[in-house]
């Protein structure tokens, strides 16, 4: 190896080494405005809330009473575990004496909550889920934590963020962590979707890979076959349809982060579809499907309920759930041609009998 290509080698893995979130940010905004410089400040803030969940985790079984469940149920009905609060009151520490984000919106919160010093300078609110996939946590599976960068509109006087209830088109950023054999940070600015993978022993995460494309088809489909009896005849008919045809694999961790990730770098199709019972299905629209489908379809793939594209749907609270169908173009249109199918059979079964 000649002495320029050695140097030229050294240049570039230093320059990696040095292409942290905060300016990875401010390159992809391409301004070093007030408004750029907050946004950047904002991810940083969400990289140090991982660094902290993510060292909480590592340790978990060494804490005490950092795993197990905290006896008390959430707004959403589920039974809440130690490390989601945890990780819920982190997100809060970090933006305390921001001046960034006024408000923020999570799972484990009926209402939102907000920072009073920050107010009303801040100009963002934070949507988020702070452990996805908390069925993983007690035994050392991945989990992950999902976010979504709003803009603060009015004053929410009444404290019910009605107007949080926007398509999700209106998200100015979005991303996710996952916290698996290493720590990784994935988010788009509506301007491609790169990933970060953190340096424990530069507690900084580094970009690993920008301008992240998801194939148009894929071997993967991700979803719990332990609802199918509990889903509509059409999702039955497309789980049928990859069961008899070669060249599909399953693959569910019970961690939609996790699923999600594994779909994006390999292409394929993850669903959580609505059930008989539930037709909106279990998954929340504000804080995990539209941060997940904006990063999608930044990533030239597709997120849809099965019937309109998600990122359309307005919802009409803030836990608002919707079914997701997400992934490579081709996949999640083989899935909405089962599914308009069985809509239209429906419809003709109803013109026979009336
Ligand atoms: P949490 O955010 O409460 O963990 O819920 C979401 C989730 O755990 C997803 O991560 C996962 O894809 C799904 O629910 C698993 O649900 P199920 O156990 O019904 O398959």
């Amino acid at each position: 190896m000649t002495d320029v290509d050695r140097s030229s080698a050294q240049e570039y893995s230093l320059d990696r080494d040095c292409t942290t979130l905060s300016r990875h940010v401010l390159q992809e905004l391409q301004s070093f405005s007030a408004e750029a410089q907050d946004l950047s400040a904002v991810m940083n803030r969400i990289a140090l809330a991982a660094k902290l969940i993510s060292r909480r985790l590592s340790r978990a079984g060494l804490v005490e009473g950092a795993l197990g469940f905290t006896g008390t149920v959430n707004v959403q009905g589920e039974s809440v575990k130690r490390m989601d609060i945890y990780a819920n009151d982190v997100f809060i520490s970090v933006f305390k004496q921001s001046g960034l984000v006024c408000r923020l919106a999570s799972e484990e919160m009926e209402k939102p909550y907000y920072i009073p010093e920050n107010c009303p300078i801040g100009r963002y609110t934070l949507l988020y889920d702070p452990i996805d996939g908390s069925s993983n946590v007690d035994i050392n599976l991945n989990v992950g934590s999902i976010f979504s960068i709003r803009r603060q509109e009015g004053d929410d006087l009444d404290g019910n963020a009605r107007d949080l209830l926007q398509h999700g088109r209106n998200q100015i950023a979005a991303g996710y962590i996952l916290y698996g054999p290493s720590t990784m940070l994935v988010y788009s600015m509506g301007k491609g979707v790169h990933s970060f993978t953190l340096d424990p022993s530069l507690g900084e995460f580094i970009l690993n890979n920008e301008n992240i494309r998801v194939p148009d088809h894929g071997p993967i489909y991700s979803v719990n076959e332990g609802n199918f009896w509990q889903w509509e005849e059409s999702i039955r008919d497309y789980i049928r349809y990859v069961h008899r045809h070669e060249g599909y694999t399953a693959r569910y961790s019970g961690a939609l982060v996790g699923d999600f990730h594994r779909i994006l770098m390999q292409g394929g199709v993850f669903l959580y579809p609505g059930t008989v019972k539930k037709p909106e299905g279990k998954l929340r629209l504000l804080y995990e499907t539209a941060p997940l489908a904006f990063l999608m379809e930044q990533a030239g793939g597709r997120a849809s309920t099965g019937t309109q594209d998600l990122l359309d749907v307005v919802p009409e609270a803030l836990h608002a759930r919707t079914p997701l169908v997400i992934g490579s173009k081709e996949d999640v249109a083989l899935v909405e041609s089962f599914i308009q199918e069985g809509a239209r059979e429906s419809q003709e079964t109803a013109m026979t009998r009336s």
